[in-house]
């Protein structure tokens, strides 16, 4: 970690070094402008920095889990697993810093604090948690969208005798859980993934669920070599076909027509097609799953039949059966063994619909039925998704309002790249983008493209001010809503509809129309002159920074 001394003003402050902030610096470099980065862990990695839990893992194959950008840097770089661990995507994050020796403008350990905009300059003033200040005349959020954990918010913890983790925030050293009595809080994909493990090195493991999930087999092992010669002959085929999908991922078990539309026979083999093969198929498969009362039960069934077959207690197994939103509106979950570790004598499964937690006591936590005596409570209770982690900049635009205060009623943004009122800001995955609908290297790679590109457009044309126009952003905000309203996502109380953070308005977070539209339709907004942005000049070049 190094504690550099931070320059009083540069061209672009980025701030986040996670795969987004990397590649941004990256970049700016390539377009000569000054970039300088503050990011809040001691090191690079965002994301896979911090959820360091046993278990951890990408849900997206390694081999599409990498940067595109450099075709050196894919030929040096041979991942172990078809999904990595978060130690392995970590240290792909800091070789890629090592190879373009990007941590040198990176102020670590360092947290913006305050963003406000100048109207008289164009220019940023940013602050940090060390007091420092510096000015910038573009700011790139490349904060990420699950960076900003929810406290634990259950009554009591502080009376717990025992210790507690968060699976967002797990120490760098080993947590001996051995002979221990572990409890998890959460059944999101955090703690699909952690469960199994704990439950194999716990003395007892206890898992309160809330929710139950949908969760498929990762069917995780060595990368296969077919696949991995068939990206290698040709990376940049590849990464362009991947972002000429839905989902910025090959579809690679995919009907492409309605379940409705084949016979039952054929669509439970399908299914199981997709359930052997791993990956999001089981929810691609079909083209409907999503948006088809009638494929999404079907889909939900088959996954029903599934969990019934592995977990052997019956009354357990109808726990563990999602049934209260439909088959894939909450992120799907990857797992190893999580439902057969439901079999093992050593973990019990509490069902906080039937006995809510009441609190937590010194011993433990207390749910209405019963006392659970804990020595490690683990929260794996989920992020204050897309919107939490820029609202903690502390971000406030043109005329000194307070982006708090522009989206109370929920996010507006254009594209999810910029948002009106907030000239020369710039958001790396922001909200109305596909984002975590996709695959985020492919979202990040496009949206970093697009704003040096955006940037230089300027630049070169003598401007020093852009800005989304509020017209173009209301039209985009609608469309966005009105996709996702023809879909069955809005029906699920999930964190895409920010409605797992008490108080947070009830948006769906993202552009459902795919990674491949998206592109298509931000191509023909640049195409266009960038129609819904404005470009201004308030001071000569003379003058600036
Ligand atoms: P998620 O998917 O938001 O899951 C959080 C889990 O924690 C979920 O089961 C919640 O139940 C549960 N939760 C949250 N707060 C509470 C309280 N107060 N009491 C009991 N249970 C609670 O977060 P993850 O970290 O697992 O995954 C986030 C994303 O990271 C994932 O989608 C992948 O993209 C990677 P609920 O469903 O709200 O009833």
């Amino acid at each position: 970690m190094s504690l550099l001394k931070v320059p009083p003003q540069v061209d672009v402050l980025v701030i986040g070094a996670g795969f987004a902030g990397l590649y941004a610096h990256y970049k700016l470099r390539g377009i000569g402008l000054t970039a300088f980065g503050f990011e809040a862990a001691p090191d690079v990695g965002g994301t896979w920095y911090w959820n360091r839990y046993p278990g951890a893992r990408c849900d997206v194959e390694s081999l599409d889990y990498s940067y595109s950008f450099s075709p050196e840097l894919l030929d040096d770089w041979r991942w172990s697993e078809r999904f990595a661990t978060q130690p392995e995507i970590l240290r792909y994050a800091e070789h890629v810093a090592d190879r373009f020796d990007l941590r040198r403008d990176i102020a670590f350990a360092t947290r913006v604090t305050a963003c406000s905009y100048d109207d008289a300059t164009a220019t940023w003033t940013i602050r940090s948690d060390r007091g420092e200040t510096i000015r910038c005349r573009y700011l790139i959020a490349a904060v990420g969208g699950l960076s900003l954990p929810k406290p634990p918010e259950i009554p009591g913890l502080e009376n717990f005798a025992g210790r507690w983790l968060q699976t967002s925030a797990w120490p760098h050293e080993p947590v001996d859980v051995a002979g221990k009595r572990v409890g998890v809080i959460g059944t999101g994909s955090s703690g699909i993934q952690v469960i199994p493990i704990l439950a194999q090195q716990a003395a007892h493991l206890t898992v309160f669920q809330r929710t139950p999930n949908y969760s498929v087999p990762a069917l995780n092992g060595p990368v296969d070599p077919a696949y991995e010669a068939h990206v290698r002959a040709d990376y940049t085929a590849h990464h362009r076909a991947n972002r000429q999908t839905k989902g910025g991922v090959p579809a690679r078990i995919n009907t492409g027509v309605s379940a409705m539309s084949v016979t039952p026979e054929e669509r439970q083999a399908q299914f199981e097609k997709a359930w052997g093969f791993g990956t999001f198929s089981l929810q691609a498969v079909f083209n409907d799953l999503t948006t088809h009362p009638k494929s999404n039960a079907a889909g939900a069934a088959f996954v029903h039949a599934k969990i019934r077959k592995i977990v052997k207690d019956p009354a357990t197994a109808d726990k563990l059966l999602p049934k209260t939103f439909p088959f894939g509106t909450k992120r799907l979950c990857l797992d190893t063994g999580y439902y057969a570790t439901f079999n093992r004598d050593d973990v019990t499964l509490v069902d906080l619909r039937a006995s809510p937690i009441e609190r937590i006591t010194a011993s433990g936590i207390r749910t209405s039925d019963a006392d659970h005596p804990l020595d490690l409570i683990v929260f794996a209770t989920g992020f204050d998704a897309v919107t939490g982690p820029l609202l903690a900049l502390g971000i406030a635009g043109a005329n000194g309002v307070a982006l708090r205060d522009a989206w109370a009623d929920g996010p507006q943004s254009y594209l999810g790249l910029m948002v009106a009122g907030f000239p020369n800001l710039f958001t790396v995955n922001g909200p109305s983008s596909p984002s975590v609908l996709a695959n985020m290297l492919q979202t990040i790679e496009h949206h970093v493209d697009w704003i040096a590109d955006c940037i230089a457009h300027a630049e070169h044309r003598g401007f020093d001010r852009i800005e989304a126009r509020a017209d173009a952003q209301t039209s985009w905000a609608q469309e966005v809503a009105d996709m996702a309203d023809k879909t069955l996502y809005t029906k699920a109380e999930s964190w895409y509809m920010g409605a797992n953070v008490p108080g947070k308005p009830r948006v769906f977070l993202m552009y459902i129309g795919g990674l491949d539209r998206y592109v298509d339709r931000v191509e023909a907004i640049v195409r266009d002159g960038y129609a819904g942005f404005a470009f201004s000049r308030v001071r000569v070049p003379e003058e600036r920074l």
